[in-house]
């Protein structure tokens, strides 16, 4: 491979063409075409206007990510007769990519313990058996969810689960951005974005931080592009250099893509010590008192608590601050510079930030620099989390979480004619900790891959083990399918994805944004295909476990009436209702600020102090390692490589770090020598819940003492370290040590 020195571009280029081109080609043209937002990442692209039309009107914006999502949509149905040959045990030695290649589910399945096969059953049967299952002891039932499926769908099932008596309802934003939402409430009253995409297009300044745009949200570099071209400036904070946040060739672009090279994205890019965002946050935060650009009068006016984190500021060394997060002074007083001398500030973070195990202070310090700052609540300027899942917001909206609103809380008593159960829910850690201890009977998963997401695979397969019966809702196969059974009965049921649903859907975008999602056909519709609607499936449960009042469940497959109970009971979503027929997407109210009055009580933002994390390296004896083994200490960060969403690998390699491979580990060159080694080199790595033999040393942009590796394959070497504040595990700070030959 030849070094990359731009993200996106030509590879891009080249993935549209030959995927547009294949003999699917034609079904990937009309499914973009199709009137329904992106599959794939909240930016929230496609909806009634066209599939390339992104929240401001602008054309052009489907990118190859988007493509990736429908082509694996669109494979052919897994043959009827393949479970019927096919044993479990083969089935458990697919990889990621193997198991999605199988194609879609299609008729429903299940795995009784003991058999060496998955089975085909009927629907019947699947209800029967769904229906016992979830008649259990509501504290020993829980639902988990993943943010691809329908508000509606959502919806329903958090519906479901209430009426049920259970707040058992985890969700894949327990292990993402559940500290931001978390914080975000705490200071502006409000969870998600307070910036639109119109409010991003009028910034100066984008500080971006722990966020791989290039590869997870690529038309939000489309946005930065457009601010550099004006002048403005944007500031990377990230421990790795990923090559398309300093420059990126954009297809929206493509003069300048091919004359260029493309486009010129940070301006200063800094590489902080993994898990040290707040220290260089509250150095930011020093140096603006220090060159005299605090915003006081905004201070006084619209915020609360300032003075404790302007005394803490003051009060910490710079001796502390930059060595807590590596950096020199002057690097972190040029970003000060460059945010209090700038007109408008957007402060944008993605999983650097949220997966550690100072989540939510991380949020409260970019938070707090805002502030300071001035910058939050005008047009062009605020606190944008970048959301993960093409519907991973609206699941929050709709209610799926275990940190419900007091408003939907007190709406949906009333809907239900009683009050919701008092018995605090499960989030995703709580959950597998619950199974693990045997107090988990039923688990409803609404897609997802709940086993691969988690760390420590290991306690995640023995957790599920333990729970009697395990429904897996979904449309491909993955990993969890295979690895994730439950002690008596696994259930698979194959449903239709968003382009497929009967009926008209919506969703949200990370901005905010309600899409309205077109009917839809199934390439998959026919003989020997049973799929069903998301929504035709929870209704016809909550039917025959709950019946027909206070609720009309039947009522409810026209998902019309479930938009009209979500008017009734879910904030800001009103305009809902008339959406099928207005055809009129809209941005939910008391999100977006653009004045300095917030949501909380006193219409003030709330400053919290945030202590600066105290970082510690284990040594090799805390692995079980003699100190004189050969090797080193690193601390890892695992995420996502360009050709994968999530569990589901599409492609093995990453062009753009170099990783020819599943099996490689990004280090700094300096590292590779200290640990004498050499490029390519396989060694060991081990954490502190398993190891992975035979790993490939790659030589790439960290910055000293921190490395890179994939996931879910990394998911095997370590456990969970939450935040105590938000219950999301530290996935970017996992110490392991790295040294070379066989396992000992
Ligand atoms: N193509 C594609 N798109 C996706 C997804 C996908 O898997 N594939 N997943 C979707 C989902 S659910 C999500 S949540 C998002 C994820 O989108 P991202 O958050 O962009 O993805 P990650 O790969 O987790 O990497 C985040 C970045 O954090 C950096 N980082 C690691 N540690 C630190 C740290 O301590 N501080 C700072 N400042 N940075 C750090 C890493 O180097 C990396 O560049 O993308 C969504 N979009
Ligand atoms: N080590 C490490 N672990 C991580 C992370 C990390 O950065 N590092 N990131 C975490 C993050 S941010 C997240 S969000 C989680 C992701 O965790 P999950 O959301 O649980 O996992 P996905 O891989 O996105 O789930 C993919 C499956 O969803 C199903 N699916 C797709 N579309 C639909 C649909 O329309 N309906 C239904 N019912 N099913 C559908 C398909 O069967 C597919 O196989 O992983 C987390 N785990
Ligand atoms: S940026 Fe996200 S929403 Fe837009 S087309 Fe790409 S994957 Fe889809
Ligand atoms: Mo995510």
């Amino acid at each position: 491979m030849s070094e990359p020195t731009t993200g996106g571009g030509l590879p891009v280029l080249q993935y549209w063409l030959e995927q547009t081109l294949s003999p699917q080609g034609l079904s990937i043209w009309q499914t973009l075409n199709h009137h329904s937002a992106c599959l794939s990442c909240a930016w929230g692209t496609g909806g009634q206007k066209g599939g390339f039309v992104n929240e401001a009107g602008e054309y052009l914006q489907r990118c190859a990510k988007s493509v990736e999502a429908i082509a694996a949509e669109l494979q052919p149905a897994i043959p009827p007769n393949f479970f019927s040959q096919v044993k479990l045990n083969e089935l458990q030695q697919l990889n990621s990519q193997q198991c999605d290649r199988l194609g879609r589910w299609s008729y429903p399945l299940i795995y009784r313990a003991g058999a060496d096969k998955y089975q085909r059953i009927s629907w019947e049967e699947v209800y029967q058996i769904a229906t016992s299952a979830l008649r259990q002891p509501p504290e020993r039932i829980a639902s988990y969810s993943s943010g691809r499926s329908s508000n509606e769908a959502a919806y329903l099932l958090q519906l479901l689960f209430r009426a049920l008596g259970s707040n058992n309802l985890a969700d894949c934003s327990d292990l993402c951005h559940a500290p931001s939402t978390i914080g975000l409430k705490q200071v502006f009253g409000s969870g998600t974005s307070m910036v639109s995409l119109e409010g991003l297009q009028h910034a100066d300044c984008v500080v971006l931080v722990g966020s791989n745009a290039p590869a997870n949200h690529p038309r939000l570099m489309n946005e930065l592009i457009k601010i550099r071209d004006k002048g403005g400036k944007i500031i990377i904070i990230n421990p790795q250099l990923e090559i398309g946040l300093v420059k990126f060739a954009s297809p929206a672009f493509p003069i300048k893509s091919l004359l260029k090279g493309g486009s010129e994205i940070s301006t200063l890019y800094l590489q902080p010590i993994p898990g040290s965002d707040v220290a260089l946050f509250v150095g930011i935060q020093k140096s603006l008192i220090e060159q005299n650009l605090l915003k006081t009068d905004y201070l006084q006016a619209y915020t609360e608590g300032y003075q404790a984190v302007l005394d803490y500021a003051a009060q910490t060394s710079w001796a502390d601050i930059t060595a807590t997060c590596g950096l020199f002074q002057e690097e972190i007083e040029e970003a000060a510079y460059i945010i209090g001398t700038s007109g408008r500030v957007v402060f944008a973070w993605a999983m650097g930030i949220t997966q550690q195990r100072n989540g939510v202070h991380n949020v409260h310090s970019i938070a707090n620099t805002a502030l300071i700052t001035g910058n939050a609540g005008k047009l062009g300027a605020g606190t944008m989390p970048i959301r993960g899942h093409s519907n991973v917001q609206g699941f929050g909206s709709m209610g799926v979480t275990v940190h419900l609103r007091a408003e939907i809380q007190q709406a949906l008593a009333q809907l239900l004619g009683h009050p919701l159960s008092n018995t605090p829910g499960y989030d995703t850690r709580a959950l597998i900790e619950a199974a693990d201890q045997g107090k988990i009977d039923t688990l409803f998963c609404l897609g997802g891959n709940l086993y691969a997401a988690n760390p420590d695979l290991t306690q995640a397969q023995r957790a599920l083990s333990k729970i009697d019966t395990i429904i897996y809702v979904a449309t491909k196969p993955n990993l969890g399918h295979f690895h994730g059974l439950a002690k008596q009965n696994t259930l698979i049921l194959p449903v239709f994805n968003r382009f497929e649903n009967p009926q008209p859907t919506t969703t949200e975008s990370g901005n905010n944004f309600v899409r309205l999602n077109d009917p839809g056909r199934s390439h998959l519709q026919g003989a020997n295909a049973e799929l069903v609607s998301e929504v035709e499936l929870l209704t016809e449960l909550a039917d025959r476990l709950l019946g027909e009042t206070p609720i009309n469940w039947r009522k409810l497959q026209d998902t019309r009436y479930v938009r009209k109970l979500i008017t009734k009971t879910i904030p800001g979503y009103q305009q809902i209702e008339k959406m099928e027929k207005t055809k009129e997407e809209f941005t939910i109210d008391g999100r977006i600020f653009t004045e300095p009055k917030f949501a909380t009580p006193s219409q003030k933002a709330q400053m919290f102090v945030t202590p600066l994390p105290k970082l510690s390296l284990p040594t090799k004896s805390d692995f079980g390692l003699p100190e004189d083994v050969p090797g080193i200490i690193l601390i890892l960060g695992t995420g996502r490589s360009y050709g994968q969403h999530n569990t589901v690998v599409y492609r093995p390699y990453d062009k753009y770090r170099e990783m020819p491979h599943r099996h490689c580990i990004l280090m700094n060159i300096n590292d590779i020598n200290r640990g004498g080694f050499s490029e390519h080199q396989r060694v060991t790595v081990k954490g502190d819940a398993g190891i992975l033999d035979n790993i490939e040393i790659i030589a790439g942009g960290m910055r000293e003492g921190a490395a890179f590796m994939f996931y879910p394959e990394a998911n095997i070497l370590f456990k969970a370290d939450i935040d105590p504040d938000s219950g999301t595990p530290a996935y970017k700070r996992v110490p392991v040590v790295v040294y070379g030959g066989e396992s000992q």
